[in-house]
């Protein structure tokens, strides 16, 4: 049978039976499961894959309230598939922007909202009741966030929803720290599949937060890389962008993972705005290197001040038109986009 008393800090039901299960803990007395205690205390990570179809249950039944939701998204990741969660879920809802942080500070806000909101309104279905922009880790815009949940909320409870890794525990426990006497913390980890259930957490009389795990992102580059990488891929401070002039017949390299050929137009200027970690190179000459072409290969025709969005990874602002060939592992989802910046 399974047991009621369910991890503080991913949601899964504690077991002491199976110690290779989810949820295993050596004495059922504690709060925490051995994985969460393990990611807590020593940063040593167990990656658990989840399937998306328990996910999307969850959000059914998130679906069936009326009651408000969080949407939050990682900047660097946010895009398209905001629709999939909102297809399923009509409740009122704010588009959080977290992470906002790892951007560099000459980055107008104004332009990622009104990014966001002309996204939202080419839609004929729902619109959000406002785009927030924070920073969980550095405690940016809390407060803004909690007057706006206040204000919108329609019952006690609010859901927190989103693609896993975008840092809904990590705002969560932002919400705790700031407001609350509650001592839980909800696990966080830069690996995906952290949160593995619904958590109900009071912050006050008036306020219960629901968090979940989150969506995975199938066509994310997380996904085909190893954990090292994993934590390589996610900008822990701000991105210091790099930029690269490149002629036509020049290439940019991104660790052994991506190839991108400017094979047609004039001398054009790359910004890459990614992980500061990452290691980037610059070939000379396309034509004496046959890196990485044993990838899928994808041709853009980039239009005049377009970004080149890797999903799960940042993006690069392209300045001019011209023709590119990116060679990248072809389950990761790339597309191009108006410049953000
Ligand atoms: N730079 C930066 N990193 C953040 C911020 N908020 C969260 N993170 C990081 O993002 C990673 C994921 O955070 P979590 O809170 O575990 O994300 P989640 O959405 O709960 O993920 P799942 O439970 O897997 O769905 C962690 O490495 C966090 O430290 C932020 O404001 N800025
Ligand atoms: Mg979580």
């Amino acid at each position: 049978m399974e047991n009621e008393k369910k991890c503080l800090g991913c949601g899964i039901a504690l077991q002491d039976v199976n110690l290779l299960q989810e949820g295993y803990t050596t004495n059922l007395e504690n709060d925490y499961c051995q994985r969460c205690f393990r990611m807590k205390n020593y940063g040593e990570y167990q990656v658990v894959s989840k399937s998306n179809e328990e996910y999307l249950e969850i959000l059914k039944e998130v679906a069936n309230t009326k009651d408000l939701v969080l949407y939050v998204t990682d900047v660097l990741n946010m895009e398209e598939n905001i629709e999939e969660i909102r297809n399923i879920i009509t409740n009122k809802m704010i588009l959080v922007v977290n992470k906002i942080d790892v951007l560099p500070k000459s980055v107008k806000e104004e332009k990622i909202i009104n990014y966001l909101k002309n996204i939202d309104s080419n839609k004929n279905g729902i619109n959000f009741e406002e785009v927030i922009v924070i920073s969980a880790n550095k405690n940016y815009n809390i407060d803004y966030l909690l007057k706006r949940i206040k204000y919108f909320q329609t019952s006690k409870n609010v859901y927190v929803v989103g693609h896993t890794n975008a840092g809904k525990s990590s705002l969560i426990n932002k919400l705790i720290k700031n407001y609350s006497d509650n001592t839980q913390e909800l696990t966080m980890s830069p690996l995906p599949s952290t949160t593995l259930n619904m958590i109900t957490i009071d912050i006050n009389d008036h306020l219960t937060l629901i968090d979940t795990p989150g969506l995975v992102d199938v066509g994310s580059i997380l996904n085909q890389v190893d954990e090292k990488m994993m934590k390589k891929i996610s900008p822990k401070k701000e991105i210091k962008p790099r930029t690269y002039q490149l002629r036509k017949g020049q290439s940019i390299v991104i660790e052994d993972f991506i190839r991108i050929d400017y094979v047609e137009g004039e001398k054009n200027s790359f910004t890459l705005f990614m992980s500061n970690d990452l290691k980037v190179k610059r070939l000379l000459n396309l034509f004496n290197n046959e890196e990485l072409y044993d990838r899928n290969k994808i041709t853009y025709n980039m239009k005049y001040d377009e970004d080149l969005v890797i999903n799960g990874l940042g993006f690069i602002k392209i300045v001019d038109k011209g023709t590119i060939d990116i060679y990248i592992d072809k389950d990761v989802d790339t597309f191009t986009r108006r410049s953000l910046i």
